[in-house]
């Protein structure tokens, strides 16, 4: 079964005359699964539409922003709000108040907040402000964690970097490089050896506290009380980058469902409702290090941008008013429970791992943990699986090693409609069609 994707394939002929790769962001490149990406004409609610008319449910979500769906009324009329009053100005405005109260409202690990305009700046500037409030050079990361592509964080990347090869990037500096130090995620006692040995020369500990980008991984219990104690103990930094899971797995994110409180987080996605804001905080003894009131500098013309605020404001007062994440959590079992049987009855080795409304189902005889063992799944099964959804109408994150997200827009008819594509596809490739 084809389906007509010419206008995305002549689209995509004039993208790459033009733009490296022809694509903004090498996540979008359909790298990992071949064929080339599908232009989007428009989006609503749980559906795209791309420019051939064909229309998908949609499970990529902006890599986690729309978790209310694609073109909200009140976020639409929050923005042409906005719009109608100037988009920017370069001097503060109320909203940007109104947004840091709902942030810290969420997160009360966090005291200050700071905004800036994608997870990458939020990730950034929270590795500085560690350094400069601890005065030490060295930060601890995972593989197959992603963070954005800052330079010291671009070393065994997850996300876009791992699925298409380069989890050290060209262009990192051994002299950057050298001052990370990378160890497996879940793995306890390597936190523990590396911070007794190096512990006063390490700034910062940074992780998803629910991995996204190396597909969905959940930390075990142990590994995220062995983080906060061990960093406590030795005066380390501990930074949990929520940009993923803020107000996606709850409300207060991912240490609101395990009751640990970092010393910092960074946000990003659904706090700005789609459009460029982030977010990076933390007690206040850490954060009145950030100039103007502190000496650490961190800075942006559209940092808190007019527009954005408003679309992220409304989409956090939406989320904390009518809080969907009991819906998300029965459809998210509904879907996870359905894909996984789909895949066992057709005799195909894989893992469900979910956590509310993000999960990967990975093509792995296995349970993974850390990147290790995501590295062990089967990319050319799920490149199969990703293009026979498509075909049928599903349009799931085109990499093995990314976490689908779905919204409130979402219904169970779509998610049964998923299930159904999914079991036609297992049905038809266990008969080697
Ligand atoms: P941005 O700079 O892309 O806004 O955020 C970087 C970032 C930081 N931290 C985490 C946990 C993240 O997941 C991300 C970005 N996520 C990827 C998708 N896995 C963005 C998609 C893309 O690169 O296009």
């Amino acid at each position: 079964m084809k389906i007509d994707l010419a206008k995305s394939q002549a689209a995509f002929e004039r993208a790459k005359r033009l733009i490296p790769g022809g694509v903004n962001s090498p996540a979008r490149a359909f790298g990992a699964v071949g064929g080339h990406p599908l232009f989007i004409d428009r989006a609503k609610g749980a559906y795209l539409f791309d420019l051939d008319g064909n229309r998908f449910i949609d499970y990529i979500g902006s890599w986690g922003p729309m978790i209310l769906g694609h073109a909200h009324e009140q976020v639409i009329e929050s923005i042409v709000d906005a719009a109608q009053r100037g988009t920017s100005y370069g001097a503060p405005t109320q909203n940007e108040s109104r947004i840091a109260e709902l942030i810290l409202g969420a997160f009360p690990s966090m005291q200050r907040v700071r905004l800036v305009s994608s997870g990458t700046e939020a990730t950034m500037s929270a590795i500085r402000v560690a350094r400069g409030f601890t005065r030490r050079d060295r930060i601890v990361k995972f593989s197959g964690c992603y963070h954005g592509h800052v330079d010291s964080l671009l070393v065994s990347a997850g996300s876009a970097a791992a699925t298409l090869g380069v989890p050290d990037s060209p262009g990192v500096t051994p002299g950057t490089s050298q001052d990370t130090i990378v160890l497996n995620y879940n793995d306890s006692q390597a936190v523990r050896e590396t911070l007794d040995q190096l512990g006063q020369h390490i700034a910062a500990v940074i992780l998803e506290p629910i991995v996204g980008n190396m597909g969905t991984v959940i930390p075990t219990p142990e590994f995220l009380k062995t983080l906060r104690e061990e960093t406590q103990r030795h005066g380390v930094v501990l930074i949990f980058d929520e940009v993923m899971t803020g107000f996606r797995v709850a409300y207060g994110g991912a240490q609101q469902i395990f009751g640990i409180e970092p010393d910092m987080t960074t946000l990003g996605k659904i706090v700005g409702g789609g459009l460029p804001l982030a977010a990076y905080g933390g007690r206040s003894e850490i954060m009145d290090q950030v100039m103007p009131a502190g000496k650490v500098y961190q800075a942006g013309t559209l940092s808190g941008n007019p527009l954005a605020t408003a679309a992220g404001a409304k989409t956090l007062e939406l989320l904390r008013d009518d809080p969907p994440y009991e819906y998300l959590e029965s459809l998210g079992k509904r879907l996870g429970d359905g894909l996984l049987a789909a895949a066992k009855e057709h005799g195909v080795s894989a893992q469900l791992q979910r956590v509310g409304s993000m999960m990967t189902l990975f093509f792995n005889p296995d349970p993974v943990v850390d990147w290790p063992s995501a590295d062990r799944s089967d990319r050319k099964l799920f490149a199969k699986y990703f293009w026979g959804l498509i075909e049928r109408g599903v349009y799931m994150p085109c990499s093995q090693f990314e976490a689908l997200f779905f919204s409130r827009a979402h219904s169970v008819e779509d998610i049964d409609r998923t299930i159904q594509a999914a079991v036609d596809f297992f049905s038809e490739h266990a008969h080697g069609r």
